[in-house]
């Protein structure tokens, strides 16, 4: 576990990372959540690297968050070098926003094509994610329901919230359900090492009275 001296004390680095299509929102929940900025443009991200620290449940945590690509037209463009890249965040992820926009049906779709991908490079379904349908103050453009998201954050089995970047609508609690979920697994395997731990425990001091019998007997 990675750890650095802050303000707070001892604490812990989460490794983030904000996926979805382009122009969804995901630089501008990102800079909401840092600066409580809206950024009005939509400047393409090639990739960003943002540091912040917070307390979540009385707890400090240093945040590493990584804003990515959504453009798919760029990662078509220098196609090697995407995919290598978006390779190499996703192995060093620890916890994953998919964010989609309310006003983009096929954002929906990519938002599970992201899922798909977590699972297919980190060869498990159980990494840490949050689910976040952006653009929640647009409703005379809405083509996503509120429904059809919950239902695939239950497909994820993963937190959801509907936000909205421009009025800071659910930013802050987007980021603490993810360090959340990233504690939660963390805790998880804690206890199944121990349960390990004590069922060897067992194993051995069986093995340990059988060869003592067998000791005796053979006295
Ligand atoms: N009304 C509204 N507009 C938003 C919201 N979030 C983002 N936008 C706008 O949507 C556009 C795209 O936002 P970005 O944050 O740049 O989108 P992105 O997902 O980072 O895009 P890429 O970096 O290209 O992948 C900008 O014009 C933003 O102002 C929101 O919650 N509500
Ligand atoms: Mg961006």
């Amino acid at each position: 576990m990675e750890s650095s001296r802050g303000s707070g004390g001892l604490s812990r680095e989460y490794k983030l990372v904000m996926l979805g299509e382009g122009g969804v929102g995901k630089s501008a929940i990102i800079m909401q959540f840092i600066s409580h900025r809206f950024p009005e443009d939509h400047d393409p991200t090639i990739e960003d690297a943002y540091k912040t620290q917070i307390r979540i449940d009385d707890e400090p945590a240093n945040l590493d968050i990584l804003d990515t690509a959504g453009q798919t037209h760029a990662w078509l463009t220098y196609e090697a070098e995407f995919t290598a890249m978006r390779d190499q965040y996703m192995r060093a992820g620890e916890g994953f926003i998919i964010s989609y926009s309310i006003t983009d049906r096929r954002s929906l779709q990519e938002a599970r094509q992201f899922k798909q991908l977590i699972d297919r490079v980190r060869r498990t379904a159980n990494t840490p994610v949050v689910l976040v349908g952006n653009k929640s103050d647009l409703t005379h453009l809405r083509q996503v329901s509120v429904e059809e998201g919950k239902e695939l954050a239950r497909e994820f089995q993963c937190p959801f919230f509907e936000t909205s970047a421009a009025f800071r609508y659910y930013i802050d609690e987007v980021f603490a359900a993810l360090v959340r979920q990233i504690r939660q697994r963390e805790a998880e395997s804690v206890r199944g090492s121990e349960r390990k731990t004590r069922r060897n425990h067992s194993f051995w001091s069986r093995m340990r009275s059988t060869f003592h019998k067998k000791q005796h007997s053979e006295h």
